[in-house]
């Protein structure tokens, strides 16, 4: 089922596994976009809001009050105007979405970005076992239609600027369609 059709900015996820580059598309995005839409980083609402259980010391993560979240987001997300960034996309009720985007890159680069974050070792290397078996694109795919759900790259400024370019056109195209 496709979002709501009368909203004036659709809702955009960009997920993929920690590093793979979610906030800094989004934040290009939001500069580049033809219509307002509002970046929202979902870990940081979670930290912000206190939308979570507890934190996990050993693994450096909140576990998240998902009701909590969904209750926060929905109206945020049902009146559309947003980029939702988050590493996760299925809790996500499927009318809230009208594109997913879900980032990928090698193992090598993304072993450096999490390192670089100051990770523990043992975070960097379930992140990237998740990335090699593309947990989140599978977690994409069977939560939302396949015709809403692409998966690009993200491993260089090049990738960065040509993917940007990418959802801009779609999002000119969806405006299109929502005026028919
Ligand atoms: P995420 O939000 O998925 O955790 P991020 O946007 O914080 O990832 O990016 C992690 C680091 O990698 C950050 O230093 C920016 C860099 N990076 C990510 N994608 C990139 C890209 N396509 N080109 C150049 N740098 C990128």
């Amino acid at each position: 089922m496709s979002a709501d059709s009368s909203k004036s900015a659709p809702v955009i996820v960009i997920t993929g596994t920690p590093g793979t580059g979610k906030t800094t598309h989004a934040q290009l995005l939001a500069q580049e976009s033809p219509v307002p839409l509002k970046h929202i980083n979902v870990g940081e609402w979670v930290k912000d809001k206190g939308l979570y259980e507890s934190y996990d010391d050993e693994w450096q993560s909140h576990t998240v009050d998902e009701d909590k979240l969904l209750d926060e987001l929905e109206p945020v997300a049902s009146a559309g105007g947003v980029i939702l960034d988050w590493h996760t996309c299925d809790i996500f009720p499927e009318r809230w979405a009208d594109l997913v985007v879900v980032l990928r890159c090698n193992h090598t680069q993304l072993w450096e970005r999490l390192e670089k974050r100051g990770y523990p070792l043992k975070k960097i290397q379930e992140n990237n076992e998740a990335e090699i078996m593309e947990v989140v694109l599978d977690e994409a795919r069977s939560s939302y239609a396949p015709e809403i759900v692409i998966e690009l790259q993200s491993e260089g400024t090049e990738d960065l600027e040509s993917n940007v370019a990418r959802i801009v056109q779609w999002i000119e195209a969806w405006q299109k369609n929502q005026q028919q």
